[in-house]
Parts: structure tokens; C-alpha cells; sequence
């Protein structure tokens, strides 16, 4: 059996009922095939072996009280993934759906993005199936102080530096980094996506979507295309999903739909993202409530209709697997060109077949949502060089980040024998850095 289809196997056999880290070491080591294919030595080595296997797994108990006084128990995770290339970075999740498989497929993607983007960043990720929604402020707060009560001592900012993913935003950091800077007494960039009062960095919190946009502009652009008059479709109505949907109106699209988990709402006048904004960034409520505020525009129960509505655009901004391969082919059949996905993971191995045999130009996570973690990096150097860069500086860094990481795939794809196929060499090209860096620490 071939390198890559024997790790697979044994990996499926090793790691039962984790379909999630399945799928993402699925598309990863088959897109790997040609790499190791030229380098016998990776197979002698068990670089693949070592590669999908993480350096640490801290699980722990997050005990807390809720404001009624019932003592409730979360799980906590932290997933130290790859330290090959700089300290151990990546997000933490808070949803219900959070588990070990979600966790790893999380973790083992971020190896690759961070490689991606240039910057010297591990690979790692965290969470909890803490479920942030409907909880009071206080609440909230007690739940990231018993989180961080356990996990401050597994992280450092030459160690690990977690940061937002899901159900962890500016309000979660906040209360994460009060908890560790009391216990270590040490006020260090430990976490990114800090507030700016605090050692954040201008345009971490619009870095995602806005280097989503930069990425899909730099595709049209070489297709001679751009994106003034395109009609795009956007899931999701969070951090990622809002600042996509700025930036590409910003370039004269029209974003028309946008989602959270209960429905979707359809505004053919184009989404007025102020109200999103109001509803998602202030209130904290549904994404219903738009349709109740903005004249002419609809709510839809559920989310699947949304990959129905013709666009030229499709951004995926919300989870894993919110298209499969029936909303591929919807979107295929209603002409739509380009697909970037924000989220991680949003499309299924059937979905992203469909969109390549279409000839969609498809845009895979680890490229076009690396922007978020890339100005992380960037908020990682402003700290330590107790540096604070202007909005302009920091945005414009972003934007050369996401061309060159387009331009990297895009070489390696062709490098390769497989040009155009960006889910491929994505992950060629953030896979190489990684490999030379662990052939040359040795069997560790
Ligand atoms: P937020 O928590 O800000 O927003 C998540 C959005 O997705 C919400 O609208 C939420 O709806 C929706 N959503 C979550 N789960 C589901 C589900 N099961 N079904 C339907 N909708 C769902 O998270 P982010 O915007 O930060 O993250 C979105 C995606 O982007 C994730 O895949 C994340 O991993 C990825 N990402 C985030 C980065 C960042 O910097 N934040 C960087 C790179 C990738 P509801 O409110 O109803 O739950
Ligand atoms: O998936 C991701 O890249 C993130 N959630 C951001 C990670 C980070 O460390 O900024």
C-alpha cells in the first residue's frame, strides 16, 4: 500500500470515532502524495506518522458555578499540535458540538495555515463544549477564569498562545488574559485578539474575513476579474462572516445572504451589515431579527436553503461541513464561480469534489482564512517589541500576507503537476516548511 493510504488507515484504526480529524488528515495526506513521493526519506523517518500524531493532549474538568448557584462541569481541551516552526498557536472554541475529533481537525489544519503564513507559528488548538449563548456576562467570566485556572500552566508566550474561534471573542480574551495575568503576574502577549487597551493589535478583529476577500480579489484579479457588481452569498453572521461581508461591499459586491445556526435571511438589496452588526455584535441576538427590521428582506428557517440562491460568489464563514456534496452541486448549477472558505473546514470531501470538477475556483481554508491567524502573529511581534503598528500598517501587511500565501499555492499546485488545485497545494505548501523543520530536529 502506498505511504500516505497506510498512514491513513492506521491512523482511522488508531483514532476510532473521530470522524472529523478523518476527514481533515484525509484531504491533507492524499494533497501530501506528490511531496512524499519525491522524498523517500520522509517514509523512512515516519514524518507522516509523527506529523499526524500531536505533540500533547491536555483534557481537564472546568467546573463552575452558574448564577442560579448549580455547580456545572465543562470539558476543557487544549491540542498541541506541532511545534516544528514557532510556539504552538491557534484558537479556542466554545460551542456545544466541541470534542476531541473537532478539536484535532482544528489543530492538525492550523499546522498547515500557520506554516502558510510565513510567520514562525506551531500548530495547535482548543475549546471547550461550553456553550457561551444565553449565559449572563457573569457567568461567562467564571467560566473563562476556571478554564484558565487549569490551563495557564500549560501555556506561555514562548510556549503556546491560544486565541478566539467560535464563541470566544473579545469578551471571552478579555476575561481569559484577567485570569492568566493574575495567576503568572505577568502581562505578556499569552493570547492574540486582545483589546487594544491591553496589547491588542489594530485589525485583529476584521483580519479573517478581510483576508478572505483579499485572497478571492487576488483570484479574480489574475482572472481578470474583480469583484465590483458580484453577488455574493455569505454563512454564518460572526466575527468572521461580518468582516467578510464588509470588505467585500467595500469592493462593490453584493452580499445578499447571510446565516446563523437557526435560519437565513435574503436581502436582494444587498445585507444593510449595520443592522447585522446591531443584532450579532451588540444585542448578541438571531440573525431573525433582521428580516423584522429591514423592509423587503426574508427570514428562512434552517440553514441548508441558503447554498440555493444564486450567486457568483460563495463564502462559507460559519462551521464544518455546511456544504455538502447537494449544496455544491445547487451552487454549481446556479453558476457560481469562486468558493472561499472562511470557515474552517466548511466544505466535505464530496462538496470540494463537485466544486473542482466544475471548474469552480475553490479556495481551501487553511489559505483563505489564515488572514485571522496572521495578524495574531502580527499582534504576537507588536507585544513583544512593545510596538503598536497604525490600522493602515497592519492592514497592508495583511493584504501582502494573503497575495503571497495565494501565489505560494498557486507555484506549488503548479510545482507539483497539479496546477489549479489549490486544496492541494495548500497544503504542499505549508507542509514543506514544516517537514524540513522536523528533519532537521531529528526523531522528536
Ligand atoms: P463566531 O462565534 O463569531 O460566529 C460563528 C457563526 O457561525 C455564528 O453566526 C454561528 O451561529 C454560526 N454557526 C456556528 N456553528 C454553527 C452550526 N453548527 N450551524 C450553523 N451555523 C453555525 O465565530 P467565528 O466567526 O470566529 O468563526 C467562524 C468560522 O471561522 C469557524 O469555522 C472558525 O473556526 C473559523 N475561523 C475563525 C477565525 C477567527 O479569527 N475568528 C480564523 C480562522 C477561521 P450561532 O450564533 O447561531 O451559533
Ligand atoms: O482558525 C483559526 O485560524 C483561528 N481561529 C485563529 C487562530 C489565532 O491564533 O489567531
Amino acid at each position: 500500500m502506498q505511504y500516505v493510504e497506510r498512514v491513513l488507515e492506521e491512523l482511522k484504526q488508531k483514532n476510532p470515532n473521530e470522524p472529523e480529524f478523518h476527514q481533515a488528515a484525509t484531504e491533507i495526506l492524499r494533497g501530501l502524495a506528490p511531496v512524499v513521493a519525491r522524498h523517500p526519506e520522509y517514509e523512512q523517518t515516519a514524518l507522516l506518522e509523527r506529523f499526524v500524531e500531536p505533540e500533547r493532549v491536555i483534557l481537564f474538568r472546568v467546573p463552575w458555578v452558574d448564577d442560579q448557584g448549580k455547580v456545572r462541569v465543562n470539558k476543557g481541551y487544549r491540542v498541541q499540535f506541532n511545534s516544528a516552526i514557532g510556539p504552538y498557536k491557534g484558537g479556542l472554541r466554545f460551542h456545544p458540538s466541541v470534542n476531541l475529533s473537532i478539536i484535532k481537525f482544528l489543530g492538525l489544519e492550523q499546522i498547515l495555515k500557520n506554516s502558510l503564513t510565513g510567520l514562525p507559528i506551531g500548530g495547535g488548538k482548543g475549546g471547550s463544549d461550553f456553550d457561551p449563548k444565553g449565559k449572563s456576562d457573569l457567568e461567562v467570566m467564571r467560566f473563562c477564569q476556571s478554564f484558565m485556572t487549569e490551563l495557564f500552566r500549560h501555556i506561555g508566550q514562548d510556549t503556546d498562545v491560544p486565541a478566539g474561534d467560535i464563541g470566544v471573542g473579545g469578551r471571552e480574551i478579555g476575561y481569559l488574559f484577567g485570569q492568566y495575568k493574575r495567576i503568572r503576574d505577568e502581562h505578556v502577549g499569552v493570547l492574540t485578539g486582545r483589546g487594544l487597551s491591553y496589547g491588542g493589535s489594530l485589525v485583529r478583529t476584521e483580519a479573517t474575513g478581510y483576508g478572505l476577500v483579499y485572497m478571492a480579489e487576488e483570484a479574480l484579479k489574475c482572472r481578470g476579474d474583480g469583484f465590483e457588481g458580484k453577488t455574493v452569498v455569505i454563512s454564518g453572521s460572526g466575527n468572521v462572516a461580518i468582516y467578510a461581508c464588509e470588505k467585500a461591499q467595500q469592493l462593490g459586491a453584493k452580499v445578499v445572504a447571510m446565516y446563523d445556526s437557526n435560519g437565513y435571511i435574503y436581502d436582494g438589496e444587498g445585507i444593510k451589515l449595520e443592522v447585522v452588526k446591531q443584532i450579532k455584535e451588540v444585542e448578541r441576538g438571531r440573525i431573525k431579527e433582521y428580516a423584522a427590521r429591514v423592509k423587503g428582506s426574508r427570514y428562512f428557517e434552517g440553514c441548508k436553503g441558503i447554498w440555493q440562491i444564486p450567486c457568483d460568489i460563495a463564502l462559507p464563514c460559519a462551521t464544518q461541513n455546511e456544504i455538502d456534496g447537494a449544496s455544491a452541486e445547487a451552487l454549481v448549477k446556479n453558476g457560481v464561480k469562486y468558493v472561499g472558505e472562511g470557515a474552517n473546514m466548511p466544505t466535505t470531501l464530496e462538496g470540494i469534489a463537485v466544486f473542482q470538477k466544475a471548474g469552480v475556483v475553490f479556495l481551501p481554508a487553511k489559505a483563505a482564512n489564515a488572514g485571522g491567524v496572521a495578524t495574531s502573529a502580527l499582534e504576537m511581534a507588536q507585544s513583544s517589541g512593545r510596538l503598536f503598528w497604525t490600522f493602515e500598517e497592519v492592514d497592508r501587511k495583511l493584504k501582502e500576507i494573503m497575495r503571497n500565501i495565494y501565489r505560494n499555492m498557486d507555484g506549488a499546485a503548479k510545482e507539483y503537476g497539479v496546477a489549479g488545485d489549490y486544496v492541494a497545494g495548500a497544503n504542499i505548501a505549508g507542509f514543506i516548511k514544516v517537514a524540513n523543520a522536523m528533519m532537521a530536529h531529528g526523531i522528536v
